[in-house]
């Protein structure tokens, strides 16, 4: 750890938005930056980046990680005496809230004893984060989306696994499809990875390797004032790590330190599709976590709206 602690120290914004603070980056949405979001909406189109919910999604088990068990409790249950009558069905689902498409909370990853914002790690018990927990983020997350596809840029239909983006590539992504990246804005990062799941069906291959952002790109992020980041892989950072000796420094610098929420395994494809299309890769971005209380993450169905 002592390599990021300098980067640690540059980046942090602890203290930022107040001692009592457990939002984070998401404060650089302000009324503006909503405004900008919602004057985005031109066609009326509408992109979900979520993956399905079902016993057929990315997780093989790994660290407990399944995929959703969805159960039906009730099945034709009869309202009133007569069998004609009303009827109804409920049902119940069992997941890991990090299985599928999902926001990390600033609870999710933690070191030295402390959480975003100085909070105490002792904050995080069984009962869930008491401090910095998905339900903090309720009335969020929507801004403008930004999204950059890294594998275009690169002239590829998929990066490989273990590929590091830099900030380089980020900035020759904005280039050549005419965008920045601004203050509050919500930043999607295509890779294309996620085709090793959804058109080879192989889910190890998704989860185990991955390309993505390098620990060069925290000091990026921050000076851009990003709102929140995701991608389509299952961590957003680059596996396997660049320096094997520091683990997951992106999730540490950017969730303890910057107070910087982290999507995992958004599916890009459709949209990346289209904004191609159309040259347009702004988009007003919405996805709520639902509010668990004292979650330290949260499945959440990703709308990206043009
Ligand atoms: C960990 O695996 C700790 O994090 P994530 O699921 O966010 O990649």
């Amino acid at each position: 750890m002592d390599s990021i602690r300098d980067l640690a120290r540059r980046v942090s914004n602890w203290g930022r938005w107040g001692a009592d603070d457990e939002r984070g980056t998401v404060n650089f949405v302000t009324p503006d930056v909503i405004r900008r979001a919602a004057a985005c909406v031109r066609r009326g189109a509408i992109f979900s980046l979520a993956l399905p919910l079902d016993g057929n999604g990315p997780q093989f088990g790994q660290g407990g990680r399944v995929n959703p068990v969805h159960l039906m409790t009730s099945l034709h249950n009869q309202l009133g005496p007569d069998p004609d009558g009303p009827r109804y069905a409920d049902d119940v689902i069992v997941m890991p809230l990090q299985c599928a498409t999902q926001w990390d909370s600033l609870a999710h990853v933690h070191y030295g004893g402390q959480l975003y914002n100085g909070h105490a790690v002792s904050t995080l018990t069984p009962a869930g984060a008491g401090r910095n927990g998905i339900d903090k983020m309720a009335t969020g997350i929507v801004s403008r989306g930004v999204l950059l596809d890294i594998a275009r840029a690169h002239g590829v239909e998929r990066l490989p696994p273990g590929q590091v983006i830099a900030p380089a590539d980020l900035e020759t992504a904005e280039r050549a499809q005419g965008v920045r990246v601004e203050s509050g804005d919500v930043l999607l990062v295509r890779t294309g990875h996620l085709r090793a799941f959804t058109v080879d069906r192989d889910r190890v291959a998704y989860m185990k390797q991955m390309p993505g952002l390098g620990v060069a790109c925290v000091e990026w992020l921050h000076g851009r004032e990003v709102a929140a980041v995701a991608s389509d892989t299952n961590m957003v950072e680059v596996w396997p790590l660049e320096d094997p000796a520091v683990m997951l420094p992106l999730h540490a610098l950017c969730i303890r330190d910057m107070g910087l929420t982290l999507g995992e395994m958004f599916d890009l494809e459709a949209l990346a599709a289209d904004c191609a299309e159309d040259g347009v890769w702004t988009f007003l971005f919405t996805a709520p976590p639902l509010p668990v209380t004292g979650g330290v993450g949260s499945p959440i169905n990703p709308l990206a709206v043009k």
